[in-house]
């Protein structure tokens, strides 16, 4: 099970394609091809109030792809040993985020949206709620 040895530097931040247009942008996103997965899932976090944060969990083998659809947030990284921030504040750009990932969501802009791209349909079984659990699944 990759979740178990991934860390995150398998995650990063990528660059959607950009239709540039007077009239509004556009990008789309194609499954295996701006992402490297099949796309059984869409879902979106929004009517965030201020100060809320989201997340602190990690999964065992979804893949994901977070945007900010609209206005910014932050999302912290942990992999059991290392950490990483990565901030998020453009439709265009979106992080890659592999199984095996405790995640953080903070500092929501107001009105922001989150969108996430999943590679698996909503389960709860693939989720760790649990930081220790976490690091036992991690063999930390
Ligand atoms: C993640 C971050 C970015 C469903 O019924 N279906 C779904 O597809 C999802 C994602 C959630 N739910 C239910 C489960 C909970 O009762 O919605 C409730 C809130 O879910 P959760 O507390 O997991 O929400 P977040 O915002 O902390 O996390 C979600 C995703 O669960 C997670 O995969 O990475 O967004």
């Amino acid at each position: 099970m990759k979740g178990r040895t991934n860390t995150i530097h398998h995650c990063k931040k990528i660059t959607l394609p950009k239709v540039n247009n007077p009239a509004g942008n556009l990008t789309s996103i194609q499954e295996n091809q701006e992402v490297p997965f099949p796309i059984e899932r869409i879902y979106y976090l929004y009517d965030i109030p201020g100060g809320e944060e989201r997340g602190a969990h990690g999964h065992k083998e979804l893949q994901q792809l977070l945007v900010a659809a609209s206005g910014a947030f932050e999302v912290v990284l942990f992999d059991g040993k290392e950490q990483k921030s990565v901030y998020l504040n453009r439709p265009y750009e979106g992080l890659l985020i592999e199984p095996g990932m405790w995640r953080e969501l903070k500092n929501f802009s107001s009105g922001s949206v989150c969108l996430v791209l999943a590679s698996l349909k909503y389960d709860e079984k693939d989720y760790i709620r649990d930081y220790q659990e976490f690091l036992d699944f991690k063999d930390l």
